[in-house]
């Protein structure tokens, strides 16, 4: 692939490749994958695969998967720009559907939605913050609400997909750039895979903010049971008080029920230069990428989740 192809991508390394370019068709979908399509290095290197077909989706396949060596270098990327053409206005609109349905879902209720919390949050963020998502529902109604400003900025888990990685990577951010600000975005169960680390920031001093999203359930995966088996199992959580644990490591640890609290929440925790978690009681809202997983389970396809 040369540069002139018609491809695209974020700073994030999410991107596409458009539905005429002859296949296979190649994209990252995560930022590593920037590193594996060798814009930091160079040789062949396995890389994810999307197509783009009528509407804008995405569709996997192992048979499209192999190497290439990638002639674009991350700096020279800037350089170029996209002309006008039917796909990128197919993109387009698509963005602006979906930023109109994430503003619709972002009222003011209690419990609070998702997207609520991220818009607030939104508000306070500047384009030289770490932003780092971690768990399921709560967490894409994040990735697709707050933008990716700054490179290697803007975090997911890795991609093997390992849920409790925002905390470490969080304090590694900080640790690095500790005049930037840092911003953690959790669910409640990805919480419980590394949530006592809260003892290595305070132990270290890494006043990275978290928030919590809790929906006191694995909640995509609850989803995904509801859709695919009609019930869930075993995937209940109890609305514990992390905040409380946050606290009691030495931490400052808020509680937010009520959406008008919430922005007061999030100042004091950015101004209190301690690590600090606020855990957010959020509803149990079906993300756009839990409904994908459902439809992709009930058809006849094979592709994997
Ligand atoms: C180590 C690990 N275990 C299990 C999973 C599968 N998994 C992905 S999202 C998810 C649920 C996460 O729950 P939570 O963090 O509370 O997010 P919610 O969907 O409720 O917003 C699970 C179990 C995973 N990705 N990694
Ligand atoms: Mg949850």
């Amino acid at each position: 692939m040369h540069v002139g192809t018609a491809a695209w991508c974020n700073m994030v390394g999410n991107g596409g490749v458009a539905a005429e370019y002859p296949k296979p068709v190649f994209v990252c979908e995560y930022f590593r994958n920037l590193t594996y399509l060798g814009f930091s290095g160079s040789g062949r290197k396995l890389v994810q695969p999307m197509q783009l077909g009528d509407q804008i989706s995405r569709k996997w396949s192992n048979e499209h998967i192999f190497g290439f060596q990638i002639r674009i270098r991350r700096k020279k990327l800037h350089r170029y720009s996209w002309s006008d053409l039917p796909w990128t206005r197919q993109l387009a609109d698509a963005r602006r559907r979906q930023l109109d349905e994430l503003e619709s879902l972002s009222r003011e209720e209690v419990p609070m939605h998702a997207t609520y919390v991220h818009k607030v949050l939104n508000q306070q963020l500047k384009p030289d913050d770490y932003v780092v998502f971690d768990g399921g529902d709560f967490c894409h109604f994040g990735r697709a609400y707050i933008p990716a400003l700054t490179m290697k900025s803007w975090w997911y888990l890795p991609p093997l997909g390992m849920l409790g990685s925002s905390l470490p990577t969080a304090m590694a951010a900080k640790l690095a750039h500790p005049k930037r600000r840092v911003f953690m975005i959790t669910g409640d169960g990805a919480f419980g895979f590394n949530g006592l680390e809260f003892d290595t920031a305070v132990r270290h001093n890494l006043d990275i903010v978290a928030i919590l999203g809790n929906d006191a359930a694995w909640g995509i995966d609850r989803q995904i049971q509801i859709g695919v088996f009609g019930k869930p199992v075993a995937t209940d959580l109890l609305p514990t008080r992390y905040d409380q644990v946050v606290r009691a490591l030495g931490g400052h640890g808020e509680h937010v029920e009520n959406p008008q609290e919430l922005p007061s929440a999030i100042e004091r925790s950015i101004n209190i230069n301690r690590p600090a978690l606020i855990n957010v009681q959020v509803q149990r809202a079906i993300s756009p990428r839990a409904e994908a997983a459902i439809n992709r389970w009930k058809s006849d396809s094979p592709l994997p989740m």
